[in-house]
């Protein structure tokens, strides 16, 4: 029990930061929390990674790469509605995020694409992505493997 505490402690004075900061790495620049990345379907060489990011200065950052231990090759892309046909999309000079502004990576919208998987992703294993931002620098947070049942549709 005593060994929680120090996470507890840990974590409250976050929620006490800032109250929507769960699970969050502290940096000077950029605060990025609820990495998570979606088992891959079978036989699909591919999968995503979602988390949140949260520019808590004054000035606006660009998140220009990611790389993981879980693949190969880490893109930062982008779903929208083209012609009522889903698109997705390379961002290929970064993903910029303002003073202050909250950006969340989920199923259908960003997310950072993974190709040429390393790992065998099970379910609940936990890896890490390190996220390279202009002004902040490299950030490491821990992303947990959920099961593709539980998130939404990826198509490529
Ligand atoms: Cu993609």
């Amino acid at each position: 029990m005593y060994r929680y505490l120090g996470l507890v402690c840990f974590l409250w004075s976050c929620l006490a930061f800032a109250g929507h900061h769960e699970n969050m790495e502290h940096s000077d620049g950029m605060h990025v929390m609820n990495g998570w990345v979606k088992e891959p379907l079978p036989g699909v060489d591919a999968t995503a990674v979602y988390l949140s990011i949260h520019n808590p200065r004054n000035e606006t950052d660009l998140l220009l790469s990611v790389s993981t231990d879980l693949a190969q090759i880490s893109e930062i892309h982008e779903m929208s509605m083209v012609d009522n046909v889903m698109k997705m999309r390379r961002l290929d000079s970064g993903l910029s995020i303002a003073p202050d502004q909250f950006v969340r990576l989920e199923p259908g919208g960003l997310h950072i694409m993974l190709f040429g998987l390393t790992k065998s992703f099970k379910v609940g294993e936990t890896y890490t992505a390190t996220l390279v931002f202009e002004r902040a620098g490299k950030i490491s947070v821990p992303v947990t493997v959920r099961a593709a049942a539980e998130a939404a549709h990826h198509h490529h």
